[in-house]
């Protein structure tokens, strides 16, 4: 008798039951007709329907990117946080709170046709918003499997208007240590930044997210506005952005700032090269006490590989 054993990466009947659960929610609100309003009216009239919060929640999930796991639990995925800013822990979703959402600004700058300051609503408002299931790994070794709704970022960036000269862009965190303890600290480098190269940003991996599990952006998780690039390490994708400059110069992100011995400007997962201090080979599920092994480039290798032919005397991976 043929007995077929489950590999460790494989869908256990305990893990299904988040994604089950959610993806009923959905199909109800579907069936209820919100679904459907959101994606086919416009985008400001899908805003006013979601009581203001910029973007239409839930918005349409695109298919195009699909998960070989079970998606996080909502409660992990917004309770076991990294938000320096906030301190240097995981259980920083209270002190977030504190961070004002409402107005937020963001800054066009650096070489672009003509810098600009856009409110966050009238820039939401302009931008095509979907939700795309992606894998998500932190350099940790803890993983999570989550549905952003966003928009491209390669959408940011066509509305940025950057020069052809600019190679590079760079996002900036809000700085307000008034309200954030950690920017007290003054041995870390705020505020918060890190870049990708143009190419890596117009990639259509590369997201903006909003929003998490169908609903406006919790604060701990990077409100109003943070980026997704899934085949990174989480430490590249910042939160909170108030700030999008366009560069021809390398820039040194916060982490790489820090020590730069472990944290390099590529940062793409390769469970082959180890951070100096402990194997990238597996990780752990936030939710379980499962470990799974690592994918090159997250799994996402057929998407992102060509970004980096040619590169390979570069320090892709860490
Ligand atoms: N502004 C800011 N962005 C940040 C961080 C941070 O400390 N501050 N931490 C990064 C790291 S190390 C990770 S793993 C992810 C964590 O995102 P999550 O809390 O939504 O899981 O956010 C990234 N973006
Ligand atoms: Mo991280």
């Amino acid at each position: 008798m043929l007995i077929k054993r489950r590999r460790g990466w494989e869908l256990r009947e305990q893990d299904a039951t988040p994604e089950a659960v959610y993806l009923d929610r959905r199909s109800l609100l579907q069936a209820a007709g919100f679904g459907l309003m959101a994606s086919a009216l416009p985008a400001g009239a899908a805003m006013a329907q979601a009581g203001g919060a910029a973007g239409p929640y839930p918005a349409r999930q695109n298919m195009r990117y699909r998960l070989d796991r079970p998606l996080t639990p909502e409660r992990d995925a917004t309770s076991y946080n990294n938000f320096y800013e906030f301190g240097s822990h995981k259980g920083i979703a209270g002190a977030a709170q504190a961070l004002k959402t409402e107005p937020w600004t963001i800054e066009f700058t650096g070489m672009v046709e003509k810098p600009m300051k856009v409110d966050f609503d009238e820039l939401a408002k302009r931008m095509p918003f979907e939700e795309r299931l992606y894998r998500f790994r932190c350099v940790e070794a803890w993983a999570m499997a989550v549905p952003w709704t966003g928009f491209p970022m390669k959408s940011l960036v066509d509305f940025a208007k950057p020069l052809s000269s600019a190679k590079y862009v760079v996002f900036q965190t809000f700085m307000d240590p008034k309200i954030a303890p950690g920017q007290r600290q003054s041995w870390y480098p705020w505020p918060y930044t890190d870049g990708l190269t143009i190419a890596e940003a117009t990639n259509e991996l590369a997201f903006m997210a909003t929003g998490i599990y169908g609903k406006p952006m919790p604060k701990q998780n990077g409100a109003p506005i943070r980026f997704i690039t899934p085949w990174k390490y989480g430490f590249k994708q910042v939160k909170s952005i108030v700030r999008v400059e366009f560069t021809d110069k390398r820039p040194v992100g916060y982490w790489e700032k820090l020590q730069s011995s472990e944290y390099g400007f590529w940062a793409n997962v390769n469970p082959k090269v180890s951070h100096p201090r402990w194997s990238q080979a597996t990780e752990r599920m936030l939710g379980t006490d499962e470990r799974v092994p690592t994918l090159l480039y997250n799994g996402y290798e057929e998407f992102v590989a060509d970004l980096y032919k040619g590169m390979e005397k570069e320090r892709l991976f860490a």
